[in-house]
């Protein structure tokens, strides 16, 4: 039987690359340049998996390319906005995403952020590297004290949880939390959290909140500036989720003018662009999208990936479906 053809549109980690190659008749991409509309197209018309990441966009129109010879798109990540979930149902793709395997090292993503901004690091690593330190002094470049905080987290998912983890046990921190639908007792009993119904309630009660939530049409701007406003203006806010969860021009205007302490932001709206108005502040931390960025984690994605369509090509239910 012949080998079913398997594209990757981006360079993956060298052991999961050897593996594909192994098991499949696989299209790497060496030169990790993203590929176009009309590569995407093509490749949904020569191949029976697609393997994308967030930086590709695989849209109604690229879905309903004719002449489609794939049956499953395996992204390589856990969030999955970059698809149109409805178009590929219509299309009858299956997809699948990565859950689990990023859950801690995204959380650790964001406990760094929390503390970054709090104790303005990247502000500090600034002054050092621009020789403008002229010693320390008892008043300089005070931060905001961590453990025995509050942690507002919007969306309680598996990475919420595992920031709350960190944050009750690690740092003392007081967890509240909002999400659709209220976690059963039995999780909120772990960091002894409080629910409720609305971000808002969340929002104003938080010296730190975390974003969790998935991105897409219905959390666009959830965080816009009447919002913001809501906020302690001691208050920090954390972005791991998805760039445009927060409105970031609101967001700008909220740090410039101080309606809030600070912000760590590790995604952004139309990334990789950074809006500019973020780079001239001193109070926001910047990375560049590195929540699941670790050797162990991008090589279980991967992995993942390849247990989603090996079960798939063997007729089964492949673990990680979402569509
Ligand atoms: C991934 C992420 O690296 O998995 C996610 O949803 O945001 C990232 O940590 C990226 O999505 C890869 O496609």
């Amino acid at each position: 039987m012949n080998k079913p053809k398997v594209i990757v549109t981006r360079k993956w980690p060298a052991a999961v690359e050897a593996r594909l190659q192994e098991l499949y008749d696989v299209q790497l991409n060496e030169t990790d340049v993203p590929m176009t509309e009309d590569e995407l197209k093509t490749a949904l018309q020569i191949a029976d998996a697609l393997l994308p990441t967030v930086t590709d966009s695989i849209t109604a129109d690229i879905l309903s390319v004719p002449n489609k010879r794939t049956k499953i798109i395996g992204n390589f990540g856990v969030g999955y906005n970059n698809i149109d979930i409805e178009a590929a149902k219509k299309e009858g793709l299956v997809v699948t995403n990565t859950p689990h395997v990023l859950t801690d090292c995204t959380a650790d993503i964001a406990m760094l952020l929390l503390l970054m901004s709090a104790r303005r690091a990247s502000e500090g690593d600034r002054l050092a590297r621009n020789k403008q330190w002229n010693g320390w002094a008892p008043t300089h470049m005070l931060g905001q004290k961590v453990t025995g905080k509050t942690l507002g987290l919007i969306g309680f998912g598996r990475i919420a949880q595992a920031m709350a983890r960190k944050a009750y046990h690690g740092f003392g921190m007081k967890i509240i939390c909002t999400a659709p639908h209220a976690p059963v007792p039995d999780v909120l009993q772990e960091f002894q959290a409080t629910y409720y119904a609305t971000a808002d309630d969340v929002l104003a009660k938080a010296d730190f909140i975390s974003l969790h939530c998935p991105g897409g049409a219905a959390t666009k701007h959830l965080i816009n500036e009447q919002r913001l406003k809501l906020m302690r203006p001691s208050a920090h806010l954390i972005n791991t989720a998805r760039g445009d969860v927060v409105d970031s021009k609101a967001l700008i205007k909220a740090l410039k003018e101080r309606w809030i302490a600070g912000a760590g932001l590790d995604v952004f709206e139309g990334e990789p662009n950074i809006d500019p108005g973020f780079l001239e502040l001193d109070n926001v931390a910047l990375l560049p999208h590195l929540g699941s960025a670790t050797e162990e984690t991008r090589a279980a994605m991967g992995n993942r990936v390849l247990d989603n369509i090996a079960a798939f090509f063997a007729g089964e239910e492949p673990g990680d479906r979402v569509a």
